[in-house]
């Protein structure tokens, strides 16, 4: 078990659009269990594999109550949302500290792969829903922030570019 060091926006490694995973090995077994080591020790309730620098289709996912239910979704794919959306506080672990509104579609349908490369499909709504569409956009290279008016997130960029300035200095 390892923790794995998670990107940090406006890092441009954030922005690389994710391969489909081809191989079921030992290696992404590995990967999964680390990612969701790696959101536990984060008190996050998703991780994308974009978010660690590995560029391959795979989320992770607890959205239960008592952080016991590890989801581990291979090549997710959109096959349905619904026309009516929410607006949710969302976070994100790239983003730290930065909390702010998104839209997106309140029910989704998606297929997805297990770790035996098995097909499941999966109907999720309101925070589950909204998790899977903010980790499906990192594998797509998109940031939450990217939702954001260009004021803001010019300041949040201003804001993290300045602090890793600093922590390079340090
Ligand atoms: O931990 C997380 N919480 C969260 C809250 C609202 C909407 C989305 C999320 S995902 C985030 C973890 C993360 O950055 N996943 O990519
Ligand atoms: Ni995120």
């Amino acid at each position: 078990m390892a923790l794995l060091p998670i990107l940090c926006y406006p890092d441009p490694r954030l922005h690389t659009v994710a391969k489909p995973v081809s191989a079921f090995d030992l290696a992404l077994e590995t990967l999964s269990k680390d990612m969701l080591e790696t959101m536990y020790d984060s008190n996050g309730i998703g991780l994308a594999a974009t978010q660690v620098d590995v560029h391959l289709r795979l989320i992770v996912m607890d959205t239960s109550e008592e952080h016991n239910e590890p989801w581990v979704l291979i090549n997710p794919e959109l096959l349905e949302k619904s026309e009516e959306t929410l607006i949710a506080e969302e976070g994100c672990l790239s983003v730290p500290g930065i909390f702010d509104g998104v839209e997106r579609a309140q029910e989704i349908r998606i297929s997805y792969l297990d770790l035996q490369g098995q097909r499941h499909a999966l109907h999720a709504t309101d925070l589950q829903a909204v998790c899977i569409q903010h980790e499906m956009d990192h594998l797509m290279g998109r940031v939450f922030v990217e939702y954001l008016s260009f004021l803001k997130r010019s300041r949040i960029k201003a804001k993290f570019v300045k602090a890793q300035r600093q922590n390079t200095r340090a």
